[in-house]
């Protein structure tokens, strides 16, 4: 009898409770997916950067080169074709160590192209490879490769942060 009432108690006292501990259940779950869902689809739009052929060209007159910042995704194939617009100019890119010149030949520039895989995330420094004249030497440019973050680290990332914000919750809430 006695313990038959204990239990009673027991029950009433854990009712609303148990009620709310649902609730937090199922907000979390709620915070948990939608917290799911945007890591991984921000991870998957990022890393579904497919590599593609950059067709870039390059015009180079005493002392500098247009466009003098080259910005490419990892992976990407770029063909970089030079144009001289003065004298013969060349370009030689650090890092990946390519070099092409643009002749000057009866007043027209023979065009060079450079085709490579950008395979090396990283900013390279391009510069002209035929003297042509006092400020040569500053004539420089920057290839900006950027990084593609592979599918798994996004998962990665995704899933620890997943399991981050459950242990905070875990902690704050219950
Ligand atoms: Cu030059």
């Amino acid at each position: 009898m006695h313990q038959t009432e204990w239990i009673l108690l027991d029950d009433d006292v854990m009712r609303p409770t148990n009620r709310l501990v649902l609730l937090r259940k199922i907000l979390l779950s709620a915070l948990v997916v939608t917290f799911l869902i945007i890591v991984f689809s921000v991870g998957m739009g990022y890393s579904a950067t497919e590599p593609k052929t950059r067709y870039i060209t390059v015009y180079a007159k005493q002392w500098e080169f247009t466009p003098s910042i080259i910005e490419v995704n990892q992976g990407d194939t770029v063909i970089i074709n030079l144009v001289s617009q003065d004298v013969s100019h060349g370009i030689y890119i650090e890092g990946y160590e390519l070099k092409a010149y643009s002749i000057m030949y009866e007043n027209k520039p023979v065009n060079a192209t450079i085709e490579f895989k950008a395979d090396k995330p990283g900013t390279f420094i391009f510069r002209c490879a035929l003297t042509c004249g006092p400020f040569h030497p500053f004539m420089t440019g920057k290839l900006v490769v950027q990084p593609m973050t592979p599918l798994y680290s996004w998962m990665a990332i995704s899933v620890i942060l997943t399991l981050a914000s459950l242990a905070i919750f875990y902690i704050w809430w219950w």
